[in-house]
């Protein structure tokens, strides 16, 4: 079975006024799509065609070589904004609760420095790519960036929050200025699903 767009959990519009419609529309109907597509293309008929797309992307070393680029970039690409889709929510933002809370606090001392440095990783990736928080192997927090549609799991560590700052994530609206993007994205985080994500990232 081939890889599927999943729908977005929410209206096109309702991540507005932090991110538009128009962006949304294009970037999941449009961009995500041909991910997938380019995905799909590059495993069909081989031995990976029905492999999970998160067990394809962590171990690209056993992708062929003569389909691994592909892979990298368009599985990468699939895999990265199915979970940028998910940890987004209209009415969402703020500080966070629960666990997620518990553990940035520990980890980087309070929320406002977790916010400082992804916002910093992910200002910092030149060109293309994302800023990510992850769980490594040992369970702990870190922040991470990665270029293009590098995913942290192919490095041993499971992104349980992303931002996408490839220019087609925010041009529309934001046209050059990244950090006003970065800054408007706050406001739909979605930190009930990062809970969730941290929990089955710590099994
Ligand atoms: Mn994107």
């Amino acid at each position: 079975m081939a890889h599927q767009l999943p729908p977005l959990p929410y209206g096109y519009d309702a991540l507005e006024p932090y991110i538009d419609e128009a962006t949304m529309r294009l970037h999941h109907g449009k961009h995500h799509q041909a991910y997938l597509d380019n995905l799909n293309k590059a495993v069909a008929g081989t031995a990976l065609e029905n492999l999970p797309i998160e067990q394809l992307v962590t171990d690209l070393s056993a992708v062929p070589e003569g389909i691994r680029t592909a892979v990298r970039n368009h599985g990468g690409g699939h895999a990265n904004h199915t979970l940028f889709w998910q940890v987004m929510a209209p009415g969402a933002g703020g500080a966070p609760s629960g666990p997620i809370a518990e553990a940035i606090t520990s980890t980087f001392g309070s929320f406002e420095t977790l916010k400082e440095k992804l916002t910093a990783a992910a200002m910092g990736q030149f060109g293309s790519g994302w800023g990510w928080l992850v769980v490594g192997k040992d369970g702990a927090l870190a922040v991470t960036n990665t270029p293009n549609q590098d995913t942290p799991l192919s490095a041993g560590a499971t992104p349980i929050l992303g931002v996408d700052v490839w220019e087609h994530a925010y041009y529309l609206r934001y046209q050059n200025r990244r950090a006003e993007y970065l800054q408007a994205w706050w406001n739909v985080v979605n930190w009930s699903k990062v809970n969730e994500l941290l929990r089955a990232a710590r099994g």
